[in-house]
């Protein structure tokens, strides 16, 4: 579907939901959406690496630090988040208050960042709580998600829907985000597939599962940024992962700031997510940076899914 430049704006949705989203929230998102303009138009200057180390061991590129600033900065000018989480910053920032229901944002500001050189598509992560972190995605008030590729896309799940809003450039620096797709539904017939690591080490359950697809003609797409692989699942139906492997049985993807948001979505476009056992949203974590395997996309895959591990085990 293509989007027409009349269609609904974000900020009309926002402005619209207020009463349903909160005025609060609607900041968040506004922030979100307006960074992610600001992050695109940089792309093109911020393409080296820095010598910083992030807290997971990995080298920070320019665009990593750039975007976690930016990100960090516009969530905190709002005046309405009490911390923001990253997975780019050893300790989360505090906010403007820090009570049990001031918002809280865990964020990959770019998902898939050892792409950026290659120019694959990129992503950036924000799942939206109450109180500090960790918590479970259970608790999640909202979650988001934005795609920098041949165009800026921004994804919200709020009010119990799932919209994807386009960027329309209306000159040189200024672009607006108009409605794309509205009440977003995973399909249930699975189309793609797109597994991450490496085949012959992932846990012998995840290779049989992965040639039973193949012999039903999924289709494979997996171009290494989760959110772009991800989005496909969303639009097309199937299923993405980062599996657990046999030396890594809890994968490597981090459940506050990308599985978790990224499952709540899911669930409320009618898909649902694992970590082979049960939904991820159930998982207590017990730090900002724990992982585990992940299993996310249409509901009848995912309960395939579940009964191969478990029938494993
Ligand atoms: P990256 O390390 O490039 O930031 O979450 C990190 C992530 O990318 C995901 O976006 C991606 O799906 C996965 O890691 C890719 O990992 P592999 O290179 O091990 O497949």
């Amino acid at each position: 579907m293509a989007p027409k430049s009349d269609q609904k704006s974000l900020s009309v949705f926002l402005e619209d939901t207020l009463a349903d989203l909160e005025h609060d929230l609607a900041k968040v998102y506004e922030a979100i959406a307006k960074t992610s303009q600001q992050v695109s138009r940089q792309m093109p200057f911020r393409v080296g690496m820095t010598k910083k180390l992030n807290p997971f061991g990995e080298k920070q590129a320019e665009l990593d630090v750039f975007s976690n600033d930016a990100f960090a900065k516009a969530l905190l000018d709002t005046g309405r988040v009490g911390w923001v989480a990253s997975e780019e910053l050893q300790n989360p920032l505090g906010g403007f208050s820090q009570t049990a229901d001031a918002i809280s944002v865990a964020m990959d500001p770019i998902d898939g960042s050892s792409n950026i050189t290659t120019n694959n598509p990129l992503g950036s992560i924000f799942g939206i709580w109450r109180g500090a972190l960790p918590k479970k995605g259970r608790d999640l008030i909202a979650a988001a998600f934005v795609t920098y590729g041949p165009t800026l896309t921004s994804t919200l799940a709020a009010s119990g829907k799932v919209n994807q809003y386009v960027e329309v450039r209306d000159g040189e620096n200024s672009g607006r985000f108009v409605l794309a797709y509205e009440n977003m539904k995973i399909p249930e017939k699975p189309e793609v597939y797109g597994f991450g690591g490496t085949r012959s080490d992932w846990i012998p359950a995840v290779e049989e599962f992965v040639a039973s697809l193949e012999m039903r003609g999924l289709r494979l797409r997996y171009g290494g940024t989760f959110i772009g692989d991800y989005n496909q699942v969303l639009q097309r139906g199937g299923i993405f992962s980062y599996p657990a492997h046999k030396k890594t049985p809890d994968g490597k993807l981090r459940i506050c700031y990308e599985t978790a948001p990224i499952s709540y979505l899911s669930e409320i476009a009618g898909g649902n997510s694992s970590n082979g056992y049960g939904s991820i949203l159930d998982i207590n974590p017990k730090a900002l940076t724990q992982t585990s395997a992940f299993y996310v996309g249409s509901s009848p895959i995912i309960g395939e899914l579940e009964a191969k591990i478990g029938s494993k085990r």
